[in-house]
């Protein structure tokens, strides 16, 4: 069935639609800044020097976040994010994957927005972050870059999909701030319409980043800041082309992209765990919970352990360069 939604409308239009008042900060997003807070503890406990532990347990979230970034911890990020490390999955490989993460998955004011978009038939899309942003000031030179902790590079979101899953899925991408986000501190940036032009060719930034080819070119139109209280949500279009800024700001920025898609569309990801989270047909639904879900995540590691990576995409490359963003804004 068709889904033919205002909000679908205005999504296909413009690649991008801000829905206001959707969540609640404190039933809501609080506690998985709560949870976040005592894996940073666990990380403490593990790597933080001796005399020091007491002291820096007792920090808020800020401080002791900060604290934690300084201790060399290898691939920091993945402490903070459902998913698998991309390469070198192994046994004890650990992901973040709380019971409050769970609930906001599986949300049903988020999913009743979904439900505009996607219609009634909804997966959960393993591609998924959260992204913890320090003051760029405070971060190392090498992860100014890193869009989970640093700037995001222009790109669309389908791109980070396998060949089959950026032709055939049908994802949107939920993007949820836990702190109000402006230009200030690093909202994220795109151009009203540009998701027509379909999906375009990529490159591979210095650090692996996925980044529109000729992305230059985009400085000339006229950005549309995804400015964003706590509560709001920001549905993007799987071709909306977007970046963020850097966070020049003296506090931090701190947001979730979630995913879903539409049931029937493959996920681009596999194997990692695409369920069901909504369905007309009560039996679709065989998550239920948030152990069933970890099972769900251990089960694929179990499945990426033998091949040593949990997911790779070939940057989308159209020959000829026919899907250059410069060629076809030359047409
Ligand atoms: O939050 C950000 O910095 C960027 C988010 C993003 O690019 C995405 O969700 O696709």
């Amino acid at each position: 069935m068709k889904v033919k939604s205002k909000l679908k409308k205005l999504l296909e239009r413009n690649g991008y639609v801000r829905v206001r008042n959707v969540l609640n900060f404190t039933k809501d997003l609080k506690p998985i800044l709560n949870d976040m807070d005592f894996v940073m503890d666990c990380l403490i406990r593990k790597y933080a020097p001796k005399t020091k532990k007491n002291n820096t347990l007792k920090y808020d979230f800020k401080k002791k976040y900060t604290f934690v970034s300084k201790l060399n911890i290898y691939d920091l990020d993945q402490y903070f994010n459902t998913r698998l490390p991309r390469d070198h999955v192994k046994k004890d490989s650990d992901y973040f994957a709380s019971n409050s993460l769970w609930n906001l998955i599986t949300h049903k004011k988020i999913l009743d927005v979904v439900e505009k978009v996607l219609g009634t038939e909804i997966l959960c899309s393993p591609v998924q972050n959260t992204r913890i942003k320090q003051p760029e000031k405070k971060l190392p030179k090498g992860s100014v870059y890193d869009g989970l902790s640093g700037r995001t590079p222009w790109h669309q979101d389908a791109a980070v999909l396998s060949t089959h899953g950026q032709k055939f899925c049908d994802m949107v991408t939920v993007w949820i701030p836990f702190t109000k986000t402006t230009r200030k501190n690093g909202c994220m940036v795109t151009v009203k319409e540009i998701n027509k032009m379909g999906l375009l060719n990529h490159i591979s930034g210095y650090r692996g980043q996925v980044e529109v080819k000729n992305s230059k070119l985009l400085d000339k139109f006229k950005p549309i800041y995804l400015e964003a209280n706590i509560g709001d949500v920001i549905l993007l279009h799987k071709h909306s082309i977007h970046c963020s800024l850097a966070n020049r700001s003296n506090d931090f920025r701190i947001s979730a992209d979630l995913r879903y898609n539409r049931a029937g569309t493959p996920s681009g990801r596999k194997p990692l765990p695409n369920f069901y989270v909504r369905s007309k047909n009560k039996n679709n639904i065989t998550t239920l919970n948030y152990k069933q879900w970890i099972a769900l995540w251990e089960e694929a590691k179990n499945k990426c352990i033998p091949r040593k990576f949990a997911f790779k995409y070939p940057l989308p490359t159209f020959k000829h360069n026919k899907r250059d963003l410069k060629n076809l804004l030359n047409n």
